[in-house]
């Protein structure tokens, strides 16, 4: 069953790169959905365990061009 993550996305000046990063994460194996929000600089990502794991969304926000600061 799908599980629900939150990164910390660094790096987004714009709008745009928060549609950007939306689009390079749900084009990810295994992601369900994923949403950005540029205000708080948050992507919420909705992703299969058997496919992708946090360390696979992170690597497609940095595939893309971004940063995902680790939580504590
Ligand atoms: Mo946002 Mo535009 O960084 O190149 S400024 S997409």
């Amino acid at each position: 069953s799908p599980e629900t993550t939150t990164l910390d996305i660094e790096g987004m000046t714009c709008a745009s790169c928060a549609s950007f990063v939306e689009k390079s994460l749900s084009r990810a194996p295994g992601v369900q959905s994923a949403s950005v929000n540029f205000a708080t600089e948050k992507a919420t990502v909705q992703y299969l365990p058997e496919l992708a794991t946090p360390a696979t969304l992170k690597e497609a926000v940095i595939n893309a061009g971004y940063g995902v600061l680790e939580r504590a």
